[in-house]
C-alpha cells in the first residue's frame, strides 16, 4: 500500500489540575481571619473520538502530541481556580487503539460518535479552606494539582476505501490515483501494470478527507475470476462509491459506452447491489481525443484538465454515501483509572507505593509543615498504605516512596 499511513504513534496527556490556595481572610480586628483559599480548577481530559469526516491518520504523522488545558489555580477569597476544557481528538472511524508498549488493544472507535478517554486529566488540588476542623484552626497547607495522565497510545486503521476506481487496464486510473494523493503506483503504457490495489488519500481545501482506491483493471469475465477478478472485485465491495474510469482513447477500439456495459455487468453478476453502489462515470485520458462525443464529465490526469470537477463530485457523493450509512449508536467508554494502592520493592531495598489516592495524599503544598505532615499520615493510614506495607513485609528503618516524597518507615510513637 503505497504511501497511505493507516498506523501511527501518538502522545496524549491530560491537562494538570491547578494547585489550591493556602490564605487566609483579613479581618480588621483579627491577625489572621479564617482559612479561605480557594480549589484549583480539575485539568481538560483528552478524548478520543470517531469522527466519519476524517478518512486517515495523516495527521498525527508530523504532529503526534495531543495535551489538555492545565486547570488554573485556586486564590483567596474562595476563589476557585478554572477547570481546563476537554480536548477531542478526531480519528477515522474504525480506529483501533493500542497501548504503545505492549501492543495490547485498548479500544475500537467504529462509529461516528464512539468516544473513548484517552488520557485521564488531573484533579484540581483542595484549597486550605477545606481542611478546616475543630483541631485545625487556620491550616496553613492545601493540595497540590494532580498531573495529567500522560501515555503513548498506536493507532491502526484498517483501510476502508470510500471511493473504489474502477475500469479496464490501462485506462489512466494508477496515473489518476497518483495525481490527486500521494500515492505512488507503478504507471505504464501496458495492461495489469497495477497488480495490488494502491490507497491514497485525498484532502480537500476544507480538510475533508477520502480514500480512494486504485485497483487493477477488471476485464470479461472477472466475476468468474478472469484476470484477478475476484480478489479485485472484493475491494470494490467494501468502497462506498464507485469510480468508473472509460477510456476515451482506447487502444484496442473499445469503445467507452462498450466498457461501460461490460464493466457493469460485471459488477452486478459479482454482487447485484454492487450496481445501487453510488458511481461516478467518467472519460479518462481526454487530451489524448480533442474531438470526442463523450457525454458526462471527463479528466486528463496528464494536463489535470477536469481533475478539480471530478474530485468535487467525488465528495459529495462520498459525504451522501457517509451520511446514508446506517447510523450506529455511538458509545462512550471512560476508562477507570486505578485507585488501588500497590506496593512495589526497588533493587535497592526500598519500597515504591504506588495508586491514584495515596500520590494524591502526599500531594500537599508543604510537607515540611507538621500538620500537613500529620494529615498525610493519616490519609495514607485510611488508605490502608501501613496494612499493605506491613503486609508487603517492611522492616522499620527501610525506605518507602509515595512519588517524589520519601520517608523512613518508623514506630508509631
Ligand atoms: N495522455 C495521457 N496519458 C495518460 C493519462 N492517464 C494515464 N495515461 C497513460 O496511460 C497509461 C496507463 O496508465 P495507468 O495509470 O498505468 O493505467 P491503469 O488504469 O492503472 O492500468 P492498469 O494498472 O494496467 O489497469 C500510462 O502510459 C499513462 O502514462 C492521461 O490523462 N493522458
Ligand atoms: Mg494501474
Amino acid at each position: 500500500m503505497s504511501n497511505f499511513v493507516d498506523e501511527c504513534n501518538i502522545n496524549v496527556k491530560g491537562g494538570d489540575g491547578g494547585a489550591g490556595c493556602v490564605a487566609f481572610r483579613r479581618e480588621a480586628h483579627v491577625a489572621k481571619g479564617g482559612p479561605d483559599g480557594g480549589d484549583g480548577g480539575d485539568g481538560g481530559s483528552i478524548w478520543l473520538v470517531a469522527d466519519r469526516n476524517v478518512a486517515s491518520l495523516l495527521a498525527f504523522r508530523d504532529h503526534p502530541h495531543r495535551k489538555g488545558d492545565n486547570g488554573s489555580h485556586g486564590s483567596g477569597g474562595n476563589r476557585h481556580g478554572a477547570r481546563g476544557r476537554d480536548l477531542e481528538v478526531k480519528v477515522p472511524e474504525g480506529t483501533v487503539v493500542l497501548d504503545h508498549a505492549s501492543r495490547e488493544p485498548l479500544v475500537d472507535l467504529l462509529h461516528h460518535g464512539d468516544r473513548w478517554l484517552a488520557a485521564q486529566a488531573g484533579e484540581g488540588g483542595r484549597g486550605n479552606a477545606r481542611f478546616l476542623s475543630n483541631k485545625r484552626r487556620a491550616p496553613s497547607f492545601a493540595e497540590q494539582g494532580e498531573h495529567g495522565e500522560e501515555r503513548w497510545l498506536r493507532l491502526e486503521l484498517k483501510l476502508m476505501a470510500d471511493v473504489a476506481i474502477v475500469g479496464f487496464p490501462n485506462v489512466g486510473k494508477s496515473t489518476f490515483i497518483s495525481s490527486v494523493s500521494a500515492a505512488k503506483p507503478k504507471i505504464a503504457n501496458y495492461p495489469f501494470t497495477t497488480l495490488e490495489p494502491n490507497l491514497g488519500v485525498v484532502r480537500m481545501d476544507d480538510k475533508f478527507e477520502m480514500v480512494l482506491a486504485d485497483i487493477p483493471g477488471l476485464i470479461e469475465g472477472a466475476a468468474e475470476g478472469k484476470g484477478l477478478g475476484h480478489q479485485f472485485l472484493r475491494h470494490v465491495e467494501r468502497a462506498r462509491v464507485l469510480l468508473v474510469l472509460l477510456d476515451l482513447a482506447p487502444w484496442d477500439g473499445v469503445t467507452p459506452q462498450e466498457q461501460l456495459d461490460v464493466l457493469l455487468a460485471e459488477l452486478g453478476s459479482y454482487r447485484p447491489d454492487l450496481l445501487d453502489r453510488p458511481r461516478l462515470v467518467v472519460g479518462s485520458r481526454a487530451d489524448l481525443v480533442p474531438e470526442h462525443d463523450f457525454d458526462g464529465l471527463v479528466v486528463s490526469s496528464v494536463t489535470r484538465a477536469g481533475v478539480p470537477q471530478v474530485l468535487g463530485a467525488l465528495t459529495e457523493l462520498v459525504r451522501e454515501a457517509r451520511l446514508n450509512t446506517p447510523e450506529e449508536e455511538a458509545v462512550t467508554i471512560h476508562r477507570p483509572v486505578g485507585s488501588e494502592v500497590s506496593i512495589g520493592r526497588l533493587d535497592d531495598g526500598s519500597w515504591n507505593v504506588v495508586g491514584r489516592a495515596a500520590l494524591r495524599a502526599v500531594a500537599l503544598s508543604d510537607l515540611t509543615n507538621e500538620e500537613a505532615l500529620e494529615f498525610a499520615q493519616q490519609r495514607l493510614t485510611q488508605l490502608g498504605v501501613d496494612a499493605a506495607l506491613r503486609r508487603a513485609g517492611v522492616q522499620f528503618g527501610d525506605t518507602v516512596h509515595i512519588g517524589d516524597f520519601s520517608f523512613d518507615y518508623e514506630e508509631d510513637e
